[in-house]
């Protein structure tokens, strides 16, 4: 549980929030899923947009209430929650009804969401190469030295090595782009996952079984962002395909995957132009 301590917290104005706020951004993926979750809770919520385009998320600011300068973040009676899935679990915890960490599954559970949060970096490299293809580099060097220099730099008192491995990534990605290479890498671990929930709806409808779980919220995330990029859900993984339908038919979830015309249009511009090169997702991975 990632639970900060006074010492990580910087802008102390958040310890005097009162109820469940979320600072978060409309089209992160790890927001969404938090969204989802609140939602299908019936969970009340302050909302506290971060724009990561501007990079508010680098600025003092945001840096003082999450050293690691990610989204989301819970403020909950004052307490700071990072991680979306240590946030999920504290909620649960805190809003037991509806269940949506099914009795006896807790510690399952746990590592599911673990080996989901593992391909987060995977899904970034997906995401920026094949839905948001920005021109340039996506973080610019005086955003890092921003990020670099601001925040506490430590989490639960303790010095965090998150941030310098996010710097890494930018730095990494202003270098050498979203090389084949590594797009490949990442397209083959999803393959992997996606093939073990498609053995798992085989046997049941949901993810955990009969109902609805935190699971299939967290994979419906992902299984959206990556078919947003092309990946051929449907061809390769029809059982998947069918349960992300069915989610998606669903208001709650189908509000928070909504993008504005613009950004569709733009990922339709993408698509095309991968396509007339011969760099879609399903050609670089070899799918
Ligand atoms: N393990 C973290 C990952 C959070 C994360 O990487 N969030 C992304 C958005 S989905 C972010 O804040 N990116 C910062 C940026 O794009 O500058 C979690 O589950 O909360």
């Amino acid at each position: 549980m990632v639970q900060l301590v006074d010492g990580d917290i910087k802008t102390r104005e958040v310890l005097d929030w009162k109820g469940v706020h979320l600072l978060h951004a409309s089209g992160s993926s790890c927001s969404q899923k938090l969204r989802i979750f609140l939602s299908v809770k019936g969970i009340a919520w302050e909302s506290h947009l971060i724009d990561l385009h501007a990079n508010e998320n680098f600025r003092p600011w945001f840096l003082g209430i999450n050293p690691r300068g990610l989204v989301p973040v819970l403020v909950h009676d004052g307490v700071v929650h990072i991680e979306s899935n240590d946030i999920i679990t504290h909620l649960e915890k805190s809003f037991p009804a509806p269940k949506l960490i099914p009795a006896g599954f807790e510690n399952e559970v746990a590592k599911l969401l673990r080996h989901e949060d593992d391909l987060h970096m995977d899904l970034r490299t997906l995401s920026f190469r094949f839905v948001f293809n920005p021109p340039g580099p996506p973080k610019s060097a005086e955003a890092l030295q921003s990020y670099a220099a601001n925040g506490s730099g430590t989490v639960q008192g303790a010095a965090d090595p998150d941030k310098a491995a996010q710097i890494a990534f930018w730095e990494r990605a202003a270098r050498e782009g979203f090389s084949d290479e590594r797009s490949r890498a990442s397209a083959q671990k999803f393959r992997v996952a996606f093939a073990e929930i498609d053995q798992r709806l085989a046997a049941s409808p949901y993810l955990l079984g009969d109902a609805l779980s935190v699971l299939d919220i967290a994979w419906f995330i992902y299984a959206h962002r990556l078919s947003l990029g092309g990946y051929p859900i449907a061809r390769l993984h029809p059982r998947v395909a069918a349960w992300m339908g069915k989610l998606a038919a669903r208001p709650d979830f189908a509000r928070e995957i909504a993008s504005p015309p613009e950004v569709m249009a733009h990922i339709a511009a993408t698509r095309r132009a991968h396509e007339q090169a011969g760099k879609t997702l399903e050609a670089i991975a070899g799918f």
